[in-house]
């Protein structure tokens, strides 16, 4: 006891440089474990937005933002604000013949497979424009033309799908806009939806494309018909209703082929349900149409005034529930989904 060999204190020495040793070892671990936790934290941020179903731009923005080497997570977006500090009011609009798809496009690079959000703020809504088409390009271009920065002014979230009618049928613009809603819906839930003629390029961006808590009717006034609204009642042109109140009516009816009648039967529709049709102002809700004749294939529908009385007994089983199509094809172009559809022909 009290007493050591010079070998023994070798001994007691290299205890104290082990236990050294491993302490260094533990603080080494402990400096690892943290340093990975700080690199993982904007990859775990980023992944329930991602699992937002077909929301293709977010994910497409989130697979961007979640690269390994990114540390700071970026701060939550305010909502966008009540107005937007970026409309112009009274628009000066343009139809220049030399206007081509690709100036167009290069005019709007932040949209994306016709779909845009803003980068600053979370938009107040999610809105899906349905434009029925077939056979009117030049108008499709004019209204690409000034719809992408009208919609970006309104700092909305949006995608603008265009429904191709295929063959050469008569046209059916009514149900073309179901199958719109029915294809827009497989991408994302939207909160609201515009149905929108080709040929209507909107005047004023304080007409904003944003649904109410009643169906909207947008156009009050066009150029052709001195800016009056043109009969009372009148739910044709440009209309916007949100995801509910479209499902509650059964959309459309399907069985307006031909130009007319269409846009009144969904007015009653909207009135059997007990909604009341609301409209902007008449200085902002104008429109300029480009000018065109009747198209070939889009015959006065003589049935229409037949088909307007019969809408309180069928428009339960006839709209979005007995909607049958094929489509063609989905193409996912820089400035607009393209869906082509085979919506059959009439009956008789
Ligand atoms: N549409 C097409 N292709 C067609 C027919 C209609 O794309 O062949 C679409 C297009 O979105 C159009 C909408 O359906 O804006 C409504 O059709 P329309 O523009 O022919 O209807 P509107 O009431 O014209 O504007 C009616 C006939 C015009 C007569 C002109 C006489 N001055
Ligand atoms: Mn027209």
């Amino acid at each position: 006891m009290g007493f050591c060999s010079p070998v023994c204190k070798v001994f007691r020495r290299g205890k104290y440089i082990l236990l050294f040793l491993i302490s260094l070892s533990v603080l080494a671990w402990i400096a690892h474990l943290s340093g990975e936790t700080i690199k993982d934290a904007p990859v775990s941020f980023a992944t329930p937005q991602a699992l937002v179903k077909g929301d293709s731009l977010r994910e497409k923005l989130n697979a961007l933002a979640a690269t390994p080497d990114r540390l700071i997570t970026p701060a939550p977006k305010e909502e966008c604000p009540q107005e937007s500090p970026l409309l112009q009011g009274a628009l000066k609009l343009s139809f220049e013949s030399s206007l081509k798809l690709k100036d167009v496009e290069s005019d709007n690079k932040a949209v994306i497979e016709g779909e845009y959000e803003p980068s600053d703020c979370t938009a107040r809504q999610s809105v899906a424009i349905l434009i029925p088409h077939r056979g009117r390009e030049k108008h499709l271009l004019y209204l690409l033309h000034h719809l992408h920065p009208f919609l970006q002014r309104q700092q909305l979230h949006y995608a603008i799908y265009i429904i191709q009618q295929a063959g050469d049928v008569t046209f059916n613009r009514a149900k073309l806009l179901n199958v719109g809603y029915l294809e827009a819906l497989k991408d994302y839930s939207w909160d609201c939806f515009i149905f929108h003629d080709v040929d209507l390029v909107p005047e004023n961006d304080h007409n904003v494309y944003v649904c109410d808590k009643q169906p909207k009717h947008l156009v009050v006034g066009r150029n052709a018909t001195g800016y009056k609204l043109r009969y009372k009642g009148y739910f044709g042109g440009v209309t916007a209703m949100n995801k509910e109140q479209f499902f509650q009516v059964n959309g459309f009816s399907n069985n307006y082929w031909g130009w007319g009648g269409e846009d009144d039967d969904l007015r009653v529709r909207v009135e059997l349900q007990k909604m009341k049709i609301v409209r902007p102002p008449a200085d902002i809700a104008r429109y300029t149409m480009v000018f065109h004749k009747r198209d070939s294939g889009n015959k006065i529908n003589k049935d229409r005034m037949r088909l307007l009385g019969r809408t309180p007994l069928v428009w339960r089983k006839d709209g979005l529930n007995s909607c049958t199509y094929k489509t063609m094809s989905l193409e996912r172009l820089p400035l607009y989904v393209n869906v082509t559809v085979d919506i059959g022909k009439p009956l008789s």
